[in-house]
């Protein structure tokens, strides 16, 4: 017997596929494994082709969309149409995260307010901008997820401006549920370990964050970006109905330390 909640004719939509390696494609796989009708997002034409034919691997047909999360109109658009293709939104997968990669390193302050901006823009803000454009299309049980870090808790070397961006990721969380709950809308963060994928490629000392988490957290070892979509279709189906303003660490226990 299959543990997973049967999500037939429930319409999603997954915001962050880059390559196979994105948490948001596992998050795609896990939905679609479960029946769900999906709509996956991109954030520009030259990376249309890369999923589409990731897309052909799954079971179910899905809709793609083009959205550049920095551009409001885009973002409206996408859910209009979304709305217009698919019908109401059962739920929102948003894995999306951007920074400067210079302000990637070094000293926290050495980062310039342009950088600030983009990486708060991208990372944080997005999550409300894309809210409030589905709002008039959200089912009456509907449910958004966001991907968040431990460095937005504390401070973790490198990490910087995402750490900032990551906070204000998180109180959002926080403020959407509240605002949103009584619509029947839960929004809730899972926040991932480290995992290898297009965006921690080349950055800071992503190796010894890896092998300090095997050797200190609770489980011993690393986690998948699958482990992190069963999370998430947790959170994203009715068997999360009662959790709202949630950050859910799904980091072998790493945060407890
Ligand atoms: P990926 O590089 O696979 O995904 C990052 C995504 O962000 C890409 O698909 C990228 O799209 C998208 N993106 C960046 N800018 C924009 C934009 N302007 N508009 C739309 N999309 C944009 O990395 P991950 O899967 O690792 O990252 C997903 C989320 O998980 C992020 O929020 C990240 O902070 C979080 N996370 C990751 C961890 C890890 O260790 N990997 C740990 C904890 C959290 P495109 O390629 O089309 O530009
Ligand atoms: C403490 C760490 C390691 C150091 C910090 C890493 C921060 C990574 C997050 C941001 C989102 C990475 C990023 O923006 C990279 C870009 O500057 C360059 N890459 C790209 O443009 C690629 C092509 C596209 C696909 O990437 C994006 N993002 O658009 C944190 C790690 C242990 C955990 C981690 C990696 C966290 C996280 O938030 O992703």
């Amino acid at each position: 017997m299959s543990i997973y909640p049967t999500l037939t004719n429930k319409t999603y939509v997954v915001m962050g596929i880059a390559n196979k390696r994105s948490i948001a494609w596992a998050i795609a796989k896990t939905l679609d494994e479960a029946g769900a009708k999906l709509v996956l997002t991109y954030a520009a034409e030259r990376f249309k082709s890369g999923l589409e034919s990731l897309a052909s691997e799954l079971k179910q047909e899905a809709i793609l969309l083009e959205c550049d999360v920095t551009n409001d109109e885009a973002i409206d658009s996408t859910f209009r149409s979304i709305h217009e293709q698919a019908g109401e939104i059962q739920g929102i997968a948003h894995s999306i995260a951007f920074a400067d990669k210079e302000a990637l390193r070094g000293e926290f302050s050495e980062m310039t307010r342009g950088q600030f901006a983009q990486a708060l823009d991208i990372s944080a803000y997005s999550l409300t901008a894309v809210v409030k454009a589905a709002k008039p299309y959200f089912a009456q049980d509907a449910s958004v997820i966001t991907l968040t870090y431990l460095g937005g808790e504390r401070v973790v070397p490198n990490y910087n401006l995402m750490g900032v961006a990551k906070a204000a990721l998180d109180s959002s969380v926080k403020y959407l549920a509240n605002e949103y709950g009584p619509h029947g809308v839960r929004v809730n963060a899972i926040s991932a370990g480290p995992i290898r994928t297009l965006s921690a490629k080349g950055v800071g000392d992503f190796n010894s964050i890896l092998s300090e988490l095997e050797q200190k957290a609770p489980l011993r070892r690393n986690v998948s970006a699958e482990e992190v979509a069963s999370t998430g279709l947790f959170l994203l189906s009715g068997m999360g109905s009662g959790v709202t303003g949630e950050v859910i660490h799904v980091d072998s226990g790493y945060h407890i330390l």
